[in-house]
């Protein structure tokens, strides 16, 4: 086993609690179950490490009435009177304190209910909140917080920046304490579905749902469990095929339906709880539906009422899109295909369906409007996909805080209906489904700080946080984590989040400018490559010329993508004075000397910004020396060490883009800096 910390759930001690230790040191509860256990155990780890004095006692308290102490409970008549109207429901909780019984209470109705609550109850105390001042009541916000791991059994990961999987190595599945904190840290940020496996599914995962590995996907799977998660497996579409059983996975094919009415039959005999299947279908060269002339209803149709009759779910992707497209085609829109391919299948898919949909149209970009999917279902559940890994942003060498930028997808309007935000589309409160949520890319491996960049952890654990409470601000969430990991000295919380609170913007600043995309090398997505993809088989291109930039995306002289959005976004789309300023150049073709709103050239914008994302770069180093004696040498290290790294890259970022247009456009930069 590769050694671990503890991330997070590093706990420390907090002076404003101190006084709390006697009050605290017997934890009552009569309900019993694994996650009960998961969460006392938690307790008697969190309370010595953050009040101080011993580890509280247990008492099983049925049938007396507990005084002095945590009780752990069923939400019920006597925790109604403290909250009007509010309703557990399967994973809410109620924390209070009982003067009269000097009693802190964590109610709800589930046993993961319960985790989450003492999980709340513990950040609480970690913000120097005594538990006589604690009033909380809240359910989450989306209905399933997934995570999906790109982990293969040979133990690399795609897109892996952390080191190798934790899950396996050497086609061998992996359980050790790892597994078990790993559960742990996904719970405390309430993460409730974990898919183990790459959805590229390859011909040793494919026997992951055979005997050859279900049993110790089970043991995985009863890990989860006892931390509140429903364990997923990525199939191939085409296992029945892989495997030598059936010569063809059409799915109305008599022989392929009885195939997989087998298999998962057999799967849940083994699991039960297991949570059921995510699929990529005929997407960059995975077999689908397609080959046989059927539609992704179909396909995934038929998966899913082979797992219905147990409560499984199919999670199906989205990302099909034409990876063989010729460059010359100025036609063919690789950010149409996902509207193209599913729009006309609303309604179309059964209830334990749900499309899961990238965030935008391309793939994970720094910049890319909202997918319009997300607007034009309305009869489909959704789950919005988004990339924890950074696989675009800076793999884990750069600072790149993401949930700024989730979040301004939450909160777009697609105009669908009264309740057109994609918040209140992928929670339910637009249609009233309940197989909804987001579901995310994750950026774990088995480094020791299991994100490789220290600051890389923000995202995953702000991920979840943002899931359960999407009312929660970019910043709370940000300075939430560097409390929970680095302690609550103020001075290290307002160092570090000025370091990673606008450094989306930073990495944006210094690589593609206005929503463009793409200027990586191919080979690995890392660093400056203007034409990497400019002559390439995968529709990423920027059209750059000597005049201008940019694709045009419009309905009247380009691709037509911008009619896919509900009024009033694609008329403003349509023309470049209505595009929001940070896309212009993803929906229009523009020259060099246009004048954007802050009465700068598009050119002298891309040499400002390139200049300035790198002088940020610079500031995060001085600020992260600044606070070098509070930190530990080792966690100091590694991130000076990669902060120099994103220096270098962020250099040459700079150099590489605005030399091109320098070039290209022959306009020299106004402030006559250096650009070779
Ligand atoms: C798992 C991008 C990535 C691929 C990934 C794919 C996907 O194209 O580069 O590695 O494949 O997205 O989301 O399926």
């Amino acid at each position: 086993m590769t050694k671990f910390e503890k991330c997070w759930l590093n706990y420390s001690l907090v002076s404003e609690v101190s006084g709390w230790k006697d009050k605290l040191s017997c934890i009552f509860t009569n309900l019993d179950g694994k996650c009960i256990e998961n969460a006392v155990k938690e307790l008697r780890v969190a309370i010595p490490e953050i009040i101080g004095g011993n580890t509280p006692g247990m008492c099983i308290c049925a049938p007396c009435v507990p005084s002095e102490g945590i009780v752990l409970k069923k939400y019920d008549k006597e925790d109604a009177e403290y909250y009007d109207d509010f309703c557990p429901g399967d994973e809410g909780y109620a924390i209070y304190y009982k003067t009269d019984k000097s009693l802190l209470v964590i109610a709800a109705d589930t046993d993961r209910g319960i985790l989450y609550g003492v999980f709340a109850f513990i950040r609480q105390l970690q913000k120097g909140i005594t538990p006589d001042k604690m009033k909380i009541a809240e359910s989450p916000k989306m209905p399933f917080r997934m995570i999906d791991h790109w982990d293969n059994m040979y133990g690399d990961i795609e897109r892996g920046y952390s080191g190798n999987s934790f899950f396996y190595e050497n086609y061998r599945i992996i359980i050790d304490d790892r597994t078990v904190f790993y559960a742990r840290m996904m719970a405390s940020i309430g993460i409730n579905a974990i898919a183990i496996n790459n959805v590229n599914v390859h011909q040793t995962e494919t026997l992951l749902i055979t005997d050859k590995y279900l049993y110790e996907v089970k043991r995985i799977n009863d890990i989860f469990a006892s931390y509140g998660i429903k364990l997923y497996l990525s199939v191939n579409y085409a296992a029945p095929v892989e495997m030598g059983d059936v010569d063809v996975s059409d799915p109305l094919d008599e022989r392929v339906i009885k195939w997989w009415e087998k298999t998962s039959k057999h799967i849940y005999d083994v699991i039960p709880n297991f949570g059921g299947y995510l699929v990529k279908a005929d997407s960059e060269g995975r077999p689908g539906p397609f080959t046989y002339g059927r539609t992704h209803a179909d396909g995934a149709n038929m998966l899913a009422r082979q797992i219905a009759p147990y409560g499984g779910n199919v999670v199906w992707r989205c990302f099909v899109y034409n990876c063989r497209q010729d460059w010359r085609d100025h036609k063919t829109d690789r950010a149409r295909a996902a509207y193209d391919n599913f729009i006309g299948l609303d309604g179309e898919f059964d209830d334990n369906v749900v499309l899961q949909i990238k965030n935008g149209p391309m793939d994970f970009q720094i910049r890319e409007p909202v997918s319009p999917l997300f607007g034009g279902l309305k009869k489909t559940n959704m789950f919005l996909e988004v990339q924890i890994a950074q696989e675009y942003t800076g793999q884990q060498r750069h600072i790149c805080y993401l949930v700024p930028m989730w979040k301004e997808i939450l909160e777009f309007n697609t105009y669908a209906s009264e309740n057109g935000l994609v918040k209140d589309i992928v929670s339910g409160k637009a249609y009233g489904n309940t197989l909804c949520g987001l579901a995310a890319v994750t950026n774990t491996g088995n480094d020791a700080n299991w994100t490789g960049h220290d600051m890389a952890a923000v995202n995953l654990y702000g991920y979840g946080r943002m899931c359960f409470d999407t009312e929660l601000s970019a910043e709370e969430i940000g300075r939430e984590w560097i409390r929970a990991t680095f302690g609550n000295d103020i001075e290290i919380n307002d160092a570090i989040y000025s370091m990673i609170g606008t450094s989306w913007h930073t990495y944006e600043n210094y690589s593609s400018p206005l929503g463009i995309g793409w200027m990586v090398n191919p080979a690995g997505h890392y660093g400056p490559n203007v034409d990497g993809y400019e002559y390439d088989r995968w529709g990423t291109y920027h059209r750059s010329d000597c005049k201008g930039l940019g694709i045009d995306r419009s309905v009247a002289t380009g691709t037509g993508y911008a009619g896919q959005y509900n009024e009033p976004w694609s008329s403003l789309y349509e023309r470049p004075e209505t595009t929001p300023e940070e896309l212009l150049l993803f929906f229009h073709h523009m020259d060099y000397t246009y004048k954007l709103s802050s009465g700068k050239t598009i050119i002298q914008h891309i040499y400002d910004t390139h200049f300035k994302g790198v002088e940020e770069v610079e500031t995060m180093i001085n600020t992260w020396n600044s606070i070098k004696e509070k930190i530990d040498p080792n966690v100091f290290n590694r991130v000076a060490d990669r902060l120099n790294i994103q220096l270098e890259s962020a250099i040459d970022w700079r150099d590489r883009v605005n030399t091109y247009y320098l070039r290209m456009s022959g306009i020299a930069d106004e402030k006559g800096r250096t650009i070779y």
